[in-house]
């Protein structure tokens, strides 16, 4: 049997952790473990065979952290594929005539993908794809991609697998205490994409100990319709005396796995700090216990990297904004190029209430598929919104495919044999709610059974793919009533028929009244009488007051709005702003979303900021520019510095500490902030330099330099020369700068308490090897007292504080 027969039979117990066995067999610090697999395979070898005595059915190759960026791609003992071959072999080696499976390990590159300072998306994917194809060669039996802590790595990891090879893949990823991933994706958006993406199994591994674990699983047992498998470690890490320890016995860790093998799990192993010993009490623990039987959700969820919708339970919005047809100021920006600009429309379609966004980039004249990557990959940093592809250009469709981190809604498929043909493969490789259209090679039926049959022909074909009818939602095509009166009624009759066949549908609303006066009236009633007939998602302008109240209506009268809180919002927020517009032009605000219902839109604090602000805190790059020049105009350097670029990170820092934003927003909001910053400093003129020459550096492991950067243009504007050693930079760096330049000034930055030590240490040794140079320390981590106390000279809590030292210890102070 393989993997995926295996774990749909029954349990399937996987090994524990080999780097702890390898540290216990004197692996040190810092040594790559996989080299072991040359220079020490019979140690490697044992250990499996241990976890096969204990119990593993499946034995993790030692090949977690093989991949090019730490092994060199080409020839030698030491390279990518003979560490890789070499791995495989040992743990096949140990399972000759055990029956066990081979899995090769793939953990993460140790980059974040596809965001500034990372590594490309496609990159990240080739990486992937050379170990799994050594891997597959050298006779794994399937591939377990592990350890994952961001959704867009997870997707280059299991795009490359399937793409390399034809093996199983398994994909566990790693989920806080707050039930996210790093990348801020819930165990929802997890599965959507993975099940997506056609893996056999999936789960949670590392990070949390079993208790921790236990309440996350149920979570994923809810969306799953595959096996899912649980690894987690022995406890929470803990460091004793300089050595990390994880304190669950084998007694207490089998316990807990018990309960989860009980409540749904199929895959049981562990991860760090668990040993033989701990698998061994598994194995015992779950004798006995009947497995939950894996049951088909048939669900239709499309998801962003963080938040996934189901389809069905009450009508959704898809924003239509973004496509150039019909709308000058987006075919001017896809013309121009100008991918931000177009990104913004969907953060105020995103704030107008849209619960998905529609983008097409079909303009002729320009690359389509380039056009609709960029935007995607804008899109996606700004908002946490599922996206729909809207294309017909398949190359198109393919590269939006890739570049999006999530389960798109692809607009379209139609019953037309060539659209068939080019779309259903994609949409079988890559996932996604594909959106059907009831026209074919004879054009658009005028009658409902017309379109109905295309609508199963749709369905049937998909099938022949592998796609279930669970990943189709129909569009049996509103038209324009002007050309034919009796059209909306036709379109109404096919969408309730649909609906009773329990195939969800699609309508773009404002077809309907294209050629006639008042749209915006025709196209809202249009909408209830669709909502009224059942309809699933609706691609309407959610900025249209019409429409806003069409919607929020039709919810409160049919009974999807508890205790009319979501109406009752959003009156409130209606009253405010007819009162403050005197009248009501565009959608109020959306009223807040009902409890447990994915957070909404953008990213942002609410009204009162200036645009500056707005831009930094929801990460918009180019906005962020243009206020900074705006501000400029009538501010100086420092109060657009002070008041409103710090601001604007304190209130990103604190969403990101309390999980309200994630790395990528973190990401995005810092290049805003850098990029308006940019434009204050070209404000800004250097002294010359004269008065006396400073290093400033952020300290080793610390890569935050915004307000070091801030400190640096102070002290040159007030005149002092500055070397500046960047981020990141070790103390062995900063020592000999201060001697090759003999510098009598050197100013750490570091932000985070976990770089404090890397600040202590440079201090120490400037202190013994350079006693005459003063020591000066900021970020927002300090105090004036930790500063004297880890033996810095001065503390300056901001860049004016800086210039003060500066003066005093080149004489220039008072
Ligand atoms: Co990160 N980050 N970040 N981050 N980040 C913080 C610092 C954090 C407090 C956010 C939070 O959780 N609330 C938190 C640290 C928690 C802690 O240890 N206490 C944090 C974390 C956890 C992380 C990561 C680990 C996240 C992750 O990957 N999971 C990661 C760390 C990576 C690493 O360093 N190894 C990370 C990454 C990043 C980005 C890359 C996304 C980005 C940095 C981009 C860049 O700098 N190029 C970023 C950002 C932007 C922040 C916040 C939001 C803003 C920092 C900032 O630029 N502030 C920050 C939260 C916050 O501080 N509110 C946060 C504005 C800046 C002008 O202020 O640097 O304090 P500041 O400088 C001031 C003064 O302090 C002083 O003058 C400046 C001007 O007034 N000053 C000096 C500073 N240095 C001085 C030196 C001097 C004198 C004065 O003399 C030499």
């Amino acid at each position: 049997m393989n993997i995926t027969e295996k774990l749909n039979h029954g349990f399937v117990i996987f090994d524990g952790k080999m780097g702890t066995m390898l540290q216990a067999r004197g692996l040190s610090a810092g040594e790559l473990p996989e080299t072991w697999n040359i220079t020490r395979p019979e140690i490697v070898t044992e250990i499996h065979r241990e976890y096969i005595k204990a119990g593993a059915e499946v034995v993790t190759a030692n090949t977690f952290g093989a991949n090019r960026l730490k092994y060199c791609d080409g020839s030698g003992d030491f390279c990518l594929e003979n560490i890789i071959r070499a791995g495989i072999g040992c743990a096949k080696d140990a399972a000759r005539d055990s029956g066990a499976l081979v899995a090769l390990d793939v953990g993460p590159l140790g980059k974040v993908v596809g965001w500034l300072g990372g590594i490309g998306f496609e990159e990240a994917v080739s990486c992937f794809s050379k170990i799994v194809r050594t891997g597959a060669l050298a006779g794994a039996d399937f591939i377990l991609i592990e350890t994952m802590n961001d959704i867009y790595e997870l997707k280059a990891a299991v795009l490359a697998a399937k793409e390399a090879c034809d093996l199983p893949v398994v994909a566990t990823v790693v989920f806080d205490e707050s039930g996210r991933m790093m990348s801020g994706s819930d165990p929802a958006s997890v599965v959507a994409l993975l099940e997506g993406l056609g893996v056999a199994a999936l789960g949670i591994n590392c990070s949390l100990g079993p208790t921790k674990m236990k309440s996350i699983l149920p979570e994923l047992l809810k969306y799953a319709s595959v096996p899912v498998i649980v690894q987690p470690n022995a406890g929470m890490p803990q460091i004793c005396d300089g050595k990390t320890v994880y304190n669950v016995s084998p007694a207490g860790f089998a316990g807990h796995m018990r309960e989860m093998a009980e409540a749904g799990a199929r895959g049981l192993g562990g991860c760090c700090g668990t040993t033989p010993e701990h698998i061994k009490a598994l194995v015992g623990a779950t004798q006995g216990i009947t497995p939950q039987p894996i049951t088909e959700k048939n669900l239709t969820m499309i998801s962003s990297a963080t938040h996934a919708l189901v389809i069905g339970r009450r009508p959704l919005i898809i924003g239509e904004r973004i496509n150039p047809t019909g709308k000058k100021p987006i075919k001017e920006a896809l013309l121009a190029g100008d991918y931000a600009g177009i990104a913004e429309e969907g953060a105020l379609q995103a704030d107008a209430g849209a619960d998905i966004l529609d983008v097409n980039a079909g303009l002729p004249g320009i690359d389509e598929a380039g056009a609709l990557e960029a935007i995607i990959t804008e899109l996606q940093m700004i908002t946490k919104l599922p996206l729909q592809i809207d294309t017909s250009n398949p190359a198109a469709m393919e590269r939006a495919l890739r570049a999006y981190c999530g389960v798109p809604l692809i607009n379209s498929v139609s019953g037309k044999s060539e659209s068939l043909a080019s779309v259903l493969p994609l949409a079988k490789k890559y996932g996604g709610v594909l959106v059907g259209l009831t026209l074919d090679d004879d054009g658009i039926p005028a009658d409902v059974a017309g379109r109905l049959k295309i609508a199963e022909k749709i369905i049937a074909e998909a099938e022949k793919h592998g796609i279930s009818p669970n990943r189709i939602v129909i569009d049996p095509l509103a038209m324009s009533v002007s050309a034919d009166p009796s059209a909306a009624l036709a379109t109404l009759k096919t969408v309730a028929a649909l609906i009773d066949m329990g195939i969800h549908t699609l309508l773009g609303i404002s077809n309907v009244s294209y050629g006639l006066p008042m749209r915006d009236t025709l196209n809202s009633a249009f909408f209830t009488m669709a909502l009224y007939a059942g309809l699933s998602l609706a691609i309407v302008n959610p900025n249209s007051a019409e429409i806003q109240k069409a919607y929020r209506a039709y919810l409160a009268l049919s009974g999807k709005d508890e205790n009319f809180s979501e109406f009752i919002d959003f009156a409130k927020n209606a009253a405010k702003s007819e009162a403050g517009s005197g009248q009501a032009a565009s959608a109020p605000a959306p009223a807040a979303p009902a409890a447990g219902a994915p957070a909404g839109g953008a990213v942002g604090p609410g009204g009162g900021h200036s645009e500056l602000y707005q831009a930094i805190v929801r990460g918009m790059e180019a906005a962020a520019q243009d206020a900074a020049v705006e501000l400029l105009k009538t501010n100086d350097a420092l109060e657009v510095i002070n008041g409103h670029i710090i601001p604007a990170l304190g209130w990103v820092g604190e969403e990101f500490e309390k999980k309200r934003i994630f790395l990528p927003q973190l990401l995005m909001s810092a290049g805003a902030a850098t990029a308006a910053f940019g434009q204050v400093r070209a404000t800004m003129k250097a002294g010359c330099g004269t008065k006396g020459k400073i290093i400033l550096a952020t300290v080793k492991g610390d890569i935050h330099d915004i307000g070091k950067n801030i400190v640096k243009l102070l002290l040159e504007n007030y005149g002092y020369e500055v070397i500046d050693l960047g981020r990141d930079v070790s103390y062995e760096t900063i020592l000999k700068s201060t001697q090759d330049n003999n510098v009598r000034l050197v100013g750490l930055s570091a932000l985070m308490t976990t770089t404090l030590p890397a600040m202590k240490q440079t201090i120490k040794v400037l202190r013994r090897e350079v006693p005459d140079c003063r020591i000066m320390v900021g970020g927002a981590v300090l105090t004036e007292e930790y500063a004297k106390s880890i033996g810095a000279d001065y503390y300056a809590p901001d860049a004016t504080g800086a210039v003060k030292i500066a003066e005093e210890v080149f004489g220039q102070g008072k």
